[in-house]
C-alpha cells in the first residue's frame, strides 16, 4: 500500500469516529430528554392525583355536613355507633362513614359516586344498614391511589384505626395504623370539634407531610 492510500484510509478511518461520537452524543442527550420527559409526566400525574383526592374529600365533607345538618352531627366513626355488626376491625372509620351516609335513617342523603368506592378488606355485613334494600358490602371511599380514605370524629381522635391499604408502599404489609392528625398551631387535634378526613397521599403512607385531608 502506498503513502497516498494509507492517507486516505485513516482520513475515512477518523470521518467513521468522529460520526460515531456524534451519533453518541446526540443519544445521550435524546435519553436525557426522555428522562425528563417521563420525569416530568410522573409529576403532572402525581398532581392530578391528589387535585382527585383533594375533590373526593371536598365530597365527602358536603355530604357530612349535611348529616349535620340534619342529625346534629357527624356520622360516628365506629361501626358499633352505626349499630352495625362487622366481621373485621379494618377500615372501620371509613365503612362506618360509609354506613351512616347511606343509612335507613338518612334517606335525605345522597349516594356517594361509585368511582369513589372500593372494599380493599372484602369485607360485608348480616345488618341491613343501607338504604337500597340487598346491599350488604361494607365499602371504604378511596384516595386516587386506591387506599381508604381514614375518617375520625373528635370523640375518638386518640384511638388508632388500623385501614387495608389497596396500592400499599411496601406490598409485604399493607396493613397501617392511623391516628386522627395534630394541628401545627396548637399542638392539639386539627379539626377539634369537626372531623378529619385523612388520605395516605401520593407515598401511600399515613402520618407524612405529603398526607391529602380536610
Ligand atoms: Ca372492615
Ligand atoms: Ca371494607
Ligand atoms: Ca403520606
Amino acid at each position: 500500500m502506498n503513502a497516498t492510500a494509507m492517507t486516505a484510509m485513516s482520513r475515512q478511518r477518523r470521518a467513521a469516529g468522529f460520526t460515531l461520537v456524534e451519533v453518541l452524543a446526540v443519544l445521550a442527550i435524546l435519553s436525557l430528554l426522555m428522562g425528563l420527559a417521563i420525569y416530568g409526566f410522573g409529576k403532572q400525574k402525581e398532581r392530578g392525583a391528589v387535585v382527585a383526592t383533594r375533590g373526593a374529600i371536598q365530597e365527602l365533607e358536603l355530604l357530612i355536613t349535611t348529616f349535620e345538618t340534619k342529625k346534629g352531627g357527624p356520622p360516628p366513626d365506629t361501626l358499633a355507633g352505626a349499630k352495625v355488626r362487622a366481621d373485621n376491625d379494618l377500615n372501620e372509620g371509613a365503612e362506618a362513614l360509609y354506613c351512616g351516609l347511606h343509612a335507613k335513617s338518612f334517606p335525605e342523603g345522597n349516594n356517594l359516586r361509585e368511582e369513589l368506592l372500593g372494599n380493599t378488606d372484602e369485607d360485608s355485613t348480616a345488618t341491613a344498614f343501607h338504604r337500597e334494600a340487598g346491599i350488604t358490602a361494607l365499602l371504604e371511599a378511596l384516595d386516587a391511589w386506591g387506599n381508604p380514605i381514614a375518617y375520625f370524629t373528635p370523640s375518638s381522635y386518640d384511638r388508632e384505626q388500623r385501614y387495608l391499604m389497596g396500592d400499599p408502599a411496601d406490598p409485604n404489609d399493607p396493613e397501617q395504623r392511623v391516628t386522627a392528625r395534630k394541628s401545627e398551631v396548637t399542638g392539639g387535634f386539627a379539626n377539634a370539634d369537626r372531623f378529619q378526613l385523612i388520605s395516605a397521599g401520593p407515598d401511600r403512607l399515613f402520618g407524612t407531610e405529603d398526607d391529602v385531608t380536610n
